[in-house]
């Protein structure tokens, strides 16, 4: 179904993360919302920025026989990627499309490729070279240098930069203003400390914190 040629999709999550969404698809006119799922029952029959609050995740059959193609993933994370994923891949199962979101305001190179659902916020930057997974976050004012290259379901959060030719595997966190040397790579479902300094490879599912990033075990 669509809208002024414009396709309908639905948002899993109806938080913070997914308010900034709703700025970046309004502003991009890639889609129309159609609602927001949200497994808080609390939250159905309201709406968020005026978008509806249908109900829980049991109603994206529903949704999809209703005519809606795409969903996007809105809920966030702060360092466990994994119900993020496992979201994705739930409306995936009801062949609901994912939406990549690419706000105005961000800066992406013709020369980096944006997988299926991933998401680049204002005053993100992504530069030639880079190759970014499906349903990734590259969050407000993160930095993507030449050539990295990004697995599925990773958050880039806020004001990270990933020097070049870093390579963050599927899952993985950076946190908010975390800074990784160039040619690092980030191990599957590693986590980086807010403010971190990365200068070597990380493990994957290692917890790294400081100036230069320590694993947390040995920082105690
Ligand atoms: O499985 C789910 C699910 N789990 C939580 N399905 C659906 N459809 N919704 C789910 N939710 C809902 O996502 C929660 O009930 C809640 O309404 C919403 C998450 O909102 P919250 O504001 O708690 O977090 P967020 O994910 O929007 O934002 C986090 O991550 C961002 C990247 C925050 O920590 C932000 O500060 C951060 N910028």
């Amino acid at each position: 179904m669509k809208h002024n040629n414009k396709p309908l999709c639905i948002i899993l999550g109806g938080g913070g993360h997914a308010s900034v969404l709703i700025e970046g698809i309004c502003q991009s006119q890639v889609a129309i919302i159609h609602a927001i799922l949200d497994a808080d029952a609390e939250r159905w029959g309201k709406d968020l920025m005026g978008v509806p609050v249908l109900g829980g995740d049991d109603i994206l059959g529903e949704i999809a026989k209703a005519g809606v193609e795409y969903f996007v993933v809105g809920l966030g994370s702060t360092h466990d990627n994994m119900p993020r994923k496992r979201l994705y891949e739930l409306a995936c199962s009801y062949h609901l499309r994912p939406l990549t979101v690419i706000h105005p305001a961000s800066i992406c190179s013709s020369q980096a490729s944006i997988a299926a659902g991933s998401q680049l916020f204002p005053g993100s930057v992504v530069n030639a070279g880079a190759r970014i997974g499906e349903n990734v976050i590259v969050n407000s004012g993160a930095i993507v240098e030449h050539d990295c290259v990004l697995g599925n379901h990773v958050h880039v959060a806020t004001g990270a930069c990933l020097s070049g030719n870093v390579h963050v595997r599927e899952c993985a966190h950076v946190g908010a203003g975390a800074i990784v040397k160039q040619g690092v790579t980030i191990g599957e479902g590693a986590v980086i400390g807010a403010g971190a300094v990365v200068v070597n490879d990380v493990l994957p599912d290692a917890l790294v914190i400081g100036v230069p990033a320590r694993p947390l075990s040995e920082t105690a």
